[in-house]
């Protein structure tokens, strides 16, 4: 039988479009997204990692600043993320109903430093009711407790929302080929995710990316950890060589998310770890062990990394004999009633 996860891993590609359709297609306000001068993404665990995605992609494409922070930084540390600055922020959470995320937005209305804009899968949520505009993902939402087909759809309104606030046209239209590369590309990678999955030698795994990966490759690593109870970490490539290869052995398996723009030194920094007897495995859109070959700019190929990376978390879990559908300890939403 399918578990859950696996049937939201496998049907993303149909959520991804429906985030084409309500950023790309549906009328949505202009002017805070062309006119404001700083965005603020904020959001817990996955969302979390999304908000770091989506902030350097956000600033790469309308060269204007942009942060992603946990909703708890917010709350309880205000003065090191707020400048001062008109901001929009961009709140995000599959439930809309995460405490921290909503007390981060009530911290920001009370400063009065700008709109809030949700995108959420829950349009009946405290969040969408708190937020200036709201970008509803119905198809994303899950059943399972960890993030997979929730994270990818909101990732993808979050590059749509970004391309919008560049005001360029040409990216929007190629992000329509995107759901039906996922759906070739999930076929593809389905029995290499599994094997890799499946490998009883490897004992502690490392998620490797840079500028506009480092979030995804971060997310990719809290889906080993949550699904399969597995060692894992994520780091900025070069930062690997500071410190953290000294882990190296022929039990780790480094997973590198290659850029284009930097896949010489990305390649590079993988070569020197097998050479320490360490095992890799690349990904990107072409020369690496599973390639896109996708022929749309970088900037939009992030959402391309994600269903290998979460079934190889899938399948690491039911060779381990774990339940994904039920991961240990944790539950769909947090809840801290004394955060105020
Ligand atoms: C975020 C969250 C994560 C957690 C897990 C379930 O909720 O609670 O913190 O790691 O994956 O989701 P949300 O605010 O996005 O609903």
């Amino acid at each position: 039988m399918m578990t859950v996860t696996l049937q939201e891993i496998h049907s993303q590609p149909m959520a991804w479009r429906e985030a084409l359709e309500r950023t790309l297609s549906t009328p949505i306000p202009q002017r805070p997204l062309l006119e404001t001068p700083f965005a603020l993404f904020t959001g817990c665990g996955s969302t979390y990692y999304l908000s770091l995605a989506a902030a350097s992609l956000f600033q790469a494409l309308t060269h204007r600043p942009a942060r992603g922070v946990p909703g708890s930084e917010l709350v309880l540390n205000t003065d090191t993320v707020l400048n001062g600055a008109p901001t929009l922020l961009f709140a995000i959470s599959r439930s809309g109903a995460t405490d921290e995320t909503l007390r981060a937005v009530e911290r920001f209305r009370a400063m009065n430093q700008g709109p809030v804009w949700a995108i959420t899968t829950r349009g009946d949520s405290p969040l969408a009711s708190l937020a200036d505009h709201t970008i509803v993902l119905e198809k994303g939402q899950e059943e399972s407790v960890v993030q997979t087909r929730s994270f990818a759809s909101m990732y993808v309104a979050a590059v749509a929302l970004a391309v919008l606030a560049a005001g360029d046209k040409e990216l929007a239209h190629a992000m329509w080929e995107l759901p039906d590369l996922g759906a070739g590309l999930i076929e593809h990678v389905h029995p290499i995710a599994q094997a890799l999955g499946a490998d009883e030698e490897i004992q502690q795994f490392f998620f490797l990316g840079s500028g506009m990966l480092y979030g995804l490759a971060s997310e990719a690593s809290l889906k080993m950890k949550e699904m399969s109870l597995s060692h894992s970490e994520p780091f900025h490539f070069l930062e690997f060589r500071h410190g953290p290869m000294s882990m190296v052995d022929r039990t780790t398996l480094l997973v590198g998310l290659v850029s284009q723009r930097n896949s010489a030194h990305e390649q590079a920094l993988l070569e020197e770890m097998r050479a320490l007897g360490g095992r890799t495995f690349s990904l990107g859109e072409e020369g690496t062990d599973v390639s896109f070959h996708s022929g749309l700019p970088e900037v939009l190929q992030g959402v391309l990394y994600l269903p290998l990376l979460q079934l190889m978390a899938y399948y690491r879990a039911v060779s381990r004999g774990l339940d994904p559908d039920h991961p240990r300890h944790l539950s769909p939403v947090v809840k801290i009633e004394s955060l105020v």
